[in-house]
């Protein structure tokens, strides 16, 4: 067992052979200008902060034989799986679906829906494909992870209060212990990610743990 004592609110023993690493929704559509973030009227620029550490994360588990998922909240291109719900809300320049400069927004396949070159999966590295802000939701998440029997997510990705926390909560509620990387999420609300990390961590771990990744690193790599 490994145990990061410096991780909030107390410490956190994880077994790296049953632990997996989640990388939510580094994709171009939400860190690169052009994409579904920038169409919501958000500044895309503070999520490459998190780039560094994320790439950082992802070699260590890889170096430690520690699987590594990728998600992607994206739509197929006929837009079945897109709720009304979902495509009608708020007043975007671009809806999901609509073409915009790296193809249509938030659909499997084109560039904007890809993740970014930098935190790129390996050949052999699963990517699972979401429509909702949470991975288990109509996905195979949760059957792969029971196959594999995971029963610890190290999470990363953006944004911090959507579909990082949404992950969080789904698998805080199907008996997933969670420890969330602090600076490899981000949000485009500082506020919100402050908020995020402190609601995790309130009342004893109710939905998980936070840490930095160095005190991840040093406590795997003593
Ligand atoms: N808008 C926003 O902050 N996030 C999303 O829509 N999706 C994810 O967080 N991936």
């Amino acid at each position: 067992m490994i145990k990061v004592d410096a991780a909030r609110p107390f410490p956190f023993a994880f077994d790296p052979a049953k632990t997996a690493l989640i990388v939510i929704d580094m994709q171009r559509d939400f860190v690169e200008p052009g994409g579904f973030g920038e169409t919501l009227g958000n500044d895309v620029k503070r999520l490459q902060a998190i780039v560094p550490t994320t790439a950082a994360l992802i070699d260590l588990c890889r170096n430690k034989g520690t699987e590594v998922i990728h998600t992607r909240e994206c739509h197929r291109p006929d837009l079945s799986d897109l709720p009304r719900a979902k495509r009608d809300r708020g007043n975007p320049e671009l809806r999901i679906g609509d073409t915009g400069p790296m193809g249509r927004i938030l659909v499997a396949g084109e560039v904007g829906a890809e993740i970014i070159p930098a935190l790129a999966p390996t050949d052999t590295e699963r990517v699972i494909d979401k429509p909702g802000k949470g991975a288990f939701y109509a996905t195979p998440l949760a059957d792969h992870l029971s196959q594999r029997q995971i029963t610890t997510l190290v999470l990363a990705g953006v944004t911090t209060e959507v579909c990082v926390q949404t992950t969080m909560r789904e698998a805080n509620d199907r008996g997933f212990d969670c420890l969330l990387i602090e600076d490899a999420t981000e949000s485009y609300f500082p506020a919100f990610k402050t908020a995020t990390l402190d609601m995790i961590r309130a009342q004893g771990a109710i939905v998980g743990w936070t840490a930095r990744f160095a005190d991840l690193k040093a406590a795997w790599c003593g």
